[in-house]
């Protein structure tokens, strides 16, 4: 076939460098931006061949979210706006490591095992993030588009949160809004003010708000929002990218896991700040008090304000929907104590990576999904959405209820259902603080997080850590589990486990204790253990 001829020709200009091996990990690809050329266009040649399977449009994310500047990565969005299934992970896998005269059998094989009717035609969308390698990665993805004859848009800098609702948006049809960087604005802002037009006499103090952009793609944008806002929210933007290098001492990732704000930002006592990630779908809020104490609000923290939230609304609502809160390992045993015991919300684990909390979320009515690091938003089902419409057009019922179901009916549409979106969670919780007329500090004593500690671990191969129960427990190798068990039981209110990274050559530690002291003696014992 014709195609196959191009290919080769133009895979010639993307070559894989001898011996270099890579797995579609947590989140795609990623490793320094240098070897990441061959995979670029190899993504773009998969992204088309999944396009024609799925008869719908595909889009393909340059970005290496929170990583240093010098990295950078690939992932693939499915139809609707979800993260690529599992089976064509391993496909993606497969391209990607094939020797450079291999592809096109990897390709072959590929499209026969998928049964793919390669006459039909395949639409692909692409974005990228501020990295200095991004504009010739994202090049090398058009190019393996065009190599197979699909046709691509290219939507340039967006965030990742913002191209998954493209591809969302354009396969249904509009339903979700319209495919532009101004239809995004458009949808979330405009809930944003009608979820905020009621709350009364909001001070310039509640509407304002400390944003670290993480010098990346997230400043640009909210940059490009403001206007839509309207001023009902202000936001005074730190590292916008002008000056610093991104991700560096600053960002969620940053702030998450050192538990202190970004260097150089000038933060006044009680001043509500969050921080962005590289790609903006991870957010963090955090404010230091009188004394100077750092305070992080983090994914734990969101998921729960929200979920209370929706709790309430649906009571008041009079409507019995099934709502649950989906977490990972690395939730604070505080917040997930919380939900279960206060707020008597059905709680559930799931392996690291958003596409497993996504995949869990789906089975409620709505389901409130955050990993601990920031990055989680709200799933409804089609029949809730359908309830609180009908419930919200409804003229014969009382005040309270109908109320309740327009508030339900905003809050849907300020949430961007298709990825965890730092954006679209800054709107919503700053709606729900001001609905509630909360403070940072009020949110923040809903409960007190356990203190904890993560640690990495360079081991020559982290793969011979092999974990069941959600990640909780090891399996192997031999004797770990039982080594951390006995460290555990040396600290009260104690936890810990080890995991290795998808996204890093790291094994990750996680420990937390009744004191900070006792976590991190333990994340630091428990560490020993993994040698
Ligand atoms: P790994 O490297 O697999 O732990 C990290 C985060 C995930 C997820 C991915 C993708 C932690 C402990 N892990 O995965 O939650 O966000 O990156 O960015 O934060
Ligand atoms: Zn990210």
């Amino acid at each position: 076939m014709a195609e196959f001829q191009e290919i080769s020709k133009l895979s010639a200009l993307h070559p894989k460098p001898a011996g270099l091996v890579l797995q579609y990990g947590t989140s795609g690809f990623r490793t320094n931006a240098k070897q990441l050329d061959h995979i670029m266009f190899r993504m773009g040649l998969l992204a088309t061949v999944r396009s024609k399977k799925t008869k719908a449009t595909i889009g393909v994310m340059v970005t290496a979210s929170h990583n240093p500047e010098e990295d950078n990565g690939v992932k693939l969005v499915d139809p609707m706006g979800e993260m690529v299934t599992q089976d064509w992970e391993e496909h993606a896998t497969q391209l990607a490591n094939a020797d450079q005269e291999d592809l096109l059998t990897a390709l072959k094989n590929i499209i026969e095992k998928e049964a793919i009717n390669m006459s039909q035609e395949a639409n692909v969308f692409v974005g990228k993030d501020t990295r200095s390698s991004s504009a010739s990665l994202s090049q090398a993805v058009l190019d393996g588009v065009s190599a197979l004859g699909g046709h691509s848009k290219d939507y340039g800098l967006v965030t990742t949160p913002q191209l998954h609702y493209m591809v969302c948006c354009q396969n249904t049809q509009g339903k979700y809004g319209e495919a532009t960087v101004e239809g995004y604005y458009t949808k979330f802002c405009q809930a944003f003010i009608q979820l905020t037009k009621n709350t009364s006499n909001r001070t310039d103090d509640q509407k304002h708000l400390c944003l670290d952009g993480a010098n990346g793609i997230g400043a640009l944008k909210v940059r490009e929002m403001e206007s839509h806002l309207k001023k009902e929210l202000q936001i005074s933007l730190n590292n916008d990218g002008s000056k610093g290098r991104l991700n560096h001492q600053c960002g969620a990732d940053y702030v998450k896991v050192q538990q202190k704000p970004p260097t150089g930002i000038k933060i006044n006592p009680g001043e509500r700040c969050c921080s962005f990630d590289g790609d903006a779908d991870r957010i963090v809020y955090y404010y230091t008090d009188s004394e100077g104490t750092f305070h992080l609000l983090d994914g734990d923290k969101m998921a729960t304000l929200i979920s209370t939230f929706l709790k309430e609304l649906l009571t008041q609502a009079g409507l019995d929907l099934k709502i649950a809160v989906v977490q990972t390992a690395y939730a604070n045993g505080s917040s997930t104590h919380y939900l279960e015991n206060t707020m008597k919300v059905l709680v559930r684990c799931t392996k690291t990576g958003v596409k497993h909390l996504h995949h869990v979320a789906q089975e409620f009515d709505v389901g409130v999904y955050f990993e601990a690091n920031g990055h989680g938003t709200v799933l409804f089902s089609k029949a809730a959405e359908e309830k609180i419409q009908q419930l919200a057009e409804d003229t014969n019922v009382n005040d309270e209820r109908k109320k309740a179901a327009l508030l339900l009916r905003n809050t849907i549409n300020v949430i961007n259902q298709t990825v965890g979106d730092a954006i679209s969670d800054m709107l919503l919780i700053e709606a729900i603080l001001a609905i509630k007329g909360m403070t940072i500090q009020q949110w923040d004593t809903i409960y007190t997080d356990l203190p904890n500690r993560q640690l990495k671990v360079k081991v020559a191969d982290r793969r011979v850590i092999d974990t069941t129960d959600a990640e909780r427990r090891a399996v192997t190798p031999a004797g770990l589990q039982e080594a951390i068990d006995n460290l555990v039981k040396k600290y009260r209110q104690a936890r810990s486990f080890v995991r290795p990274s998808g996204t890093e050559d790291v094994v990750r530690v996680y420990a937390e204790a009744d004191t900070q002291e006792s976590a991190d003696a333990l994340a630091h014992e428990v560490s020993l253990a993994v040698y």
